[in-house]
């Protein structure tokens, strides 16, 4: 005759939460070149010459568009960056940022 008692126990398993993403948002103005942002685009996001060109278009025409989505920080980082080398140019070019829903 087993003479041990067992108490039962429920074990929780935790998973790590994955980091939300975020957009980096290309914002259409009156002055900036067209040539100028389809540049920004590619250095900046590694975009092709014509996904570059769509997305600029995208933006000129309906006033804004999605870039990619990123982490928080690289998200700002990139957007930043992109946004900085315009106003070294002296356009008014805007990159932002949102959470993704
Ligand atoms: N609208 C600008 C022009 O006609 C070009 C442009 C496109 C500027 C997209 C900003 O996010 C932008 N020169």
């Amino acid at each position: 005759m087993q003479d041990t008692t067992t108490t039962p126990r429920v074990e929780t398993v935790l998973k790590p939460e994955r980091p939300k993403m975020h957009k980096v948002i290309l914002v259409n103005d009156d002055f900036t070149p067209r040539e100028f942002v389809t540049m920004v685009l590619k250095a900046e996001f590694r975009l092709s010459e014509e996904q570059a060109r769509r997305v600029m278009m995208t933006a000129h025409q309906r006033g804004s568009c999605v870039v990619s989505v990123f982490t928080k920080e690289v998200a700002e980082a990139k957007a930043t960056n992109a946004t900085d080398a315009a106003r070294k140019k002296g356009y008014p070019l805007l990159f932002t940022t949102e959470p993704e829903e």
